[in-house]
C-alpha cells in the first residue's frame, strides 16, 4: 500500500480537526462531545482517561461532482486499536491493528454534493491474548502487574482513539499501488549506487513506468501489472549519518503521451551489514547513542503532533544522540522522513508489548505477522530504518514462545532480506533462559541492575551487568545493542550521596552503565531508557509518570542530559 499523498496528479482533503464522539452504548443525546482527530481521547476529558469501551466517533464531509469519474480512498494513518468504518450508515472496513495505516476505496460508496456521514467505531479493550495487552491471569506473569489501574502489560497509558491523521486522497482509477526500493547492492568504496525500484500498478499490461531521479529518465513497460527499474549511478552520494543525502524521485505511470499518475519520494542509498561483533553502515561500524522513546505528549497522548517531532529530533541532535528505537510501536511516518533527512537511525519496533504466554496461539501469531509485514511494508522505503524489532519484552522464557518468534523472525526476513531484525529481550541470565533469541541477528536486551535489582547499590549492579554481557555474548556470539537501562528521577529532587529518584543517582547509573558498555568489544552502543518521561497507568512505583526520562515529559534537560551531551558530542 502506499502512503496517501498531495502531488501533480493526487489531491488529498484532511479530516483532521475537531470530530464528535460518544460512548457506543449511549443513546442519549447530550452524551455526544466534541474530541480531537487525530489525538488519544484519555487526557482529552477527565472521566475518559481509563476509558476501554467502544467509542462511535463521527465526522461529515462533502465532494464535488468534479471528482466523479475519479478513484477515493480514506487513508487512515492510525487508529487504535480496533475499528470498525462506516459511510452513510453502511460498514466499509474494519482494522484490527494499531500504530499502522490502513485504507478503504469508497469510491463506489461516496456521495457527491451531498453530505457524507463517517463514522468510526474504536475500541482499545485489553485482552490476554491480543494487543493492548493485559488482564492478565496474576499469578503467571513475571513482573508483578496486580493491582495497576489499568490492569496492562506494558508501561504505558491504554490510550484509544483516532491517533493520526485520517485523509480522502483522490488520483485517477489507474494508479501506481506500491513502490519498493532496494539499495543493498550498492557498492560505497567504488561510489556505484544500485537502485532496484519495484513499482506495482493496477494497469495490468497498458503502459509504462518512468522514473526520474538525478536529471535521467528511466523507463520501463508494465508487465502484469509491475515494472522493475535499475538505475545505476556512478559517483553517488551515499546516505550516511554526516551527509545523510537524500535524492528526489519522481515516478510517473503513462500512457503514451498521458500521465495517468505521479508518485514523489526521497531515497537514501546506503547499505546495512552486520557480523558477530558489529552492525555497519556503507561498511563503517556503528555505534548507536541514543534512547527508546515514545510518541506521547501532555492532553495529545499518542496523537500526532508536528511540532513534538520536530522538538524530539532538535533535542537529539543538542545531545549527540544518532539513534532510537520506536518503542514500543511504530510512530507516525513523518518521524521517519525527518529521520532520513537529518541522519538519524531508528530501530523499528511492532506493536507487541506484553506478549505472555497466553499469545502463543494460531490467531496472535497470524495477527502478529499481519502487523510485521504491514509494518515493513510501510517503512522498507526508509533509509534511517537500520533494523526491524518485532517485539518488546516477551515472555520468550517460556518453551512456546520458540516456535511463535521463529514463524515472526521468518515473517521480518521475507519481507526484507536486507535489515536485520530482532526482538526486545529482559530475560537473558543462569536460571531464566530466554529460548528465542538465539534466532535473532542482533541481541537486544533491557536491563535494570541497579534499579529494579540491586536497587539503590551501583556497585554490585555494575559486577551484574558486567558478568551479564559476557555470559550473554557467549551464548550467541552476535552483536550486542543495550536497549534499555535507566533509573527514575524525579525532576528537581536532588541528594548527594546519590541515591533512587535523586537526579545524581540518575546520572552516575547512567555514566557507569556506559564505561561497562563501552569496554566491550562486541556491544553496538546504548539505548537509555528513556527519552522523556512518559504517563503511566496507575501504581505504587509511578508517581503519575515514568520518570526514567533523561528529560521531562515536556522536554527539559535533567543532570543527566547534561552529562550525556558531554559524552556523546
Ligand atoms: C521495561 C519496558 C519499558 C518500561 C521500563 C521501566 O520495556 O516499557 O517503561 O521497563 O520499567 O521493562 O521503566
Amino acid at each position: 500500500m502506499l502512503r496517501a499523498q498531495e502531488n501533480k496528479k493526487r489531491a488529498l482533503i484532511s479530516l483532521s480537526g475537531i470530530w464528535e464522539i460518544k460512548k457506543d452504548k449511549s443513546t442519549e443525546e447530550e452524551d455526544i462531545r466534541p474530541i480531537a482527530v487525530p489525538g488519544s481521547w484519555n487526557e482529552q476529558y477527565q472521566d475518559f482517561l481509563y476509558e476501554e469501551g467502544k467509542m462511535r466517533y463521527k465526522k461529515t464531509f462533502h465532494l464535488s461532482k468534479d471528482f466523479e469519474e475519479k478513484a477515493i480512498r480514506l487513508y487512515f494513518e492510525a487508529v487504535n486499536t480496533r475499528s470498525e468504518i462506516y459511510l452513510n450508515g453502511e460498514k466499509v472496513g474494519e482494522n484490527e491493528v494499531g500504530y499502522l495505516p490502513f485504507e478503504i476505496d469508497i469510491t463506489d460508496k461516496v456521495k457527491f454534493e451531498e453530505e457524507n456521514i463517517l463514522e468510526v467505531l474504536v475500541e482499545n479493550e485489553l485482552r490476554t491474548d491480543s494487543f493492548p495487552a493485559g488482564n492478565t491471569p496474576q499469578e503467571d506473569l513475571l513482573v508483578g502487574t496486580a493491582d495497576r489501574r489499568p490492569s496492562t502489560n506494558f508501561d504505558f497509558l491504554n490510550y484509544g482513539g483516532i491517533i493520526r491523521p485520517v485523509t480522502i486522497e483522490i488520483t485517477n482509477k489507474e494508479k501506481i499501488t506500491d513502490i519498493m526500493v532496494d539499495t543493498s547492492l550498492s557498492s560505497s568504496k567504488e561510489k556505484r549506487g544500485i537502485i532496484n525500484f519495484e513499482i506495482l500498478t493496477n494497469a495490468n499490461n497498458n503502459g509504462t513506468i518512468e522514473v526520474v531521479i538525478a536529471g535521467e529518465k528511466h523507463q520501463k513497460d508494465i508487465e502484469n501489472g509491475k515494472a522493475d527499474v535499475k538505475v545505476e549511478l556512478e559517483n553517488a552520494k551515499f546516505w550516511n549519518l554526516e551527509n545523510p543525502y537524500l535524492y528526489d524521485v519522481e515516478i510517473n505511470l503513462k500512457r503514451k503521451d498521458q500521465t495517468l499518475d505521479s508518485y514523489k519520494m526521497k531515497i537514501g542509498i546506503r547499505k546495512i551489514r552486520w557480523d558477530s561483533k558489529n552492525l555497519y553502515l556503507n561498511d563503517e561500524p556503528l555505534k548507536l547513542k541514543g534512547f527508546g522513546k515514545h510518541e506521547e505528549f501532555p492532553v495529545l497522548g499518542q496523537g500526532t503532533f508536528y511540532p513534538l517531532i520536530v522538538k524530539d529530533y532538535n533535542l537529539l541532535k543538542w545531545i549527540g544522540a544518532n539513534s532510537f528505537r520506536t518503542s514500543h510501536y511504530p510512530y507516525t511516518e513523518d518521524w521517519l522522513d525527518l529521520a532520513d533527512q537529518l541522519g538519524i537511525l531508528v530501530i523499528d519496533e511492532a506493536p507487541h508489548v506484553g506478549i505472555t504466554r497466553y499469545h502463543y496461539n494460531d490467531e496472535t501469531t497470524k495477527l502478529c505477522v499481519k502487523s510485521i509485514k504491514r509494518m515493513i511494508d510501510r517503512d522498507k522505503n526508509h533509509p534511517s530504518v537500520i533494523m526491524w524489532s518485532v517485539a518488546n519484552e516477551p515472555e520468550s522464557t517460556h518453551p512456546k514462545s520458540e516456535e511463535f518468534f521463529k514463524q515472526l523472525y521468518e515473517t521480518a526476513k521475507k519481507s526484507d532480506k536486507t535489515r536485520p531484525v530482532t526482538f526486545v529481550s529482559c530475560m537473558d541470565m543462569p536460571g531464566r533462559e530466554d529460548v528465542s533469541l538465539k534466532y535473532f541477528d542482533i541481541i537486544c536486551i533491557n536491563r535494570y541492575f541497579g534499579w529494579y535489582v540491586f536497587q539503590g547499590r551501583l556497585d554490585e549492579a555494575i559486577s551484574a551487568l558486567n558478568e551479564n554481557l559476557e555470559y550473554v555474548y557467549k551464548k550467541y556470539n552476535k552483536p550486542i545493542l543495550l536497549t534499555e537501562f535507566g533509573a527514575d528521577a524525579i525532576p528537581g529532587y536532588h541528594y548527594d550521596p546519590p541515591i533512587l529518584f535523586s537526579e545524581e543517582y540518575q546520572k552516575e547509573l547512567i555514566k557507569r552503565y556506559i564505561e561497562v558498555i563501552d569496554s566491550k568489544d562486541y556491544t553496538i552502543g546504548e539505548h537509555i531508557w528513556a527519552f522523556a518521561d512518559f504517563k503511566t497507568q496507575e501504581e505504587v512505583r509511578r508517581p503519575i509518570y515514568n520518570h526514567k526520562g533523561v528529560f521531562t515529559r515536556d522536554r527539559q534537560p535533567k543532570i543527566v542530559a547534561h552529562y550525556l551531551r558531554d559524552i556523546w558530542k
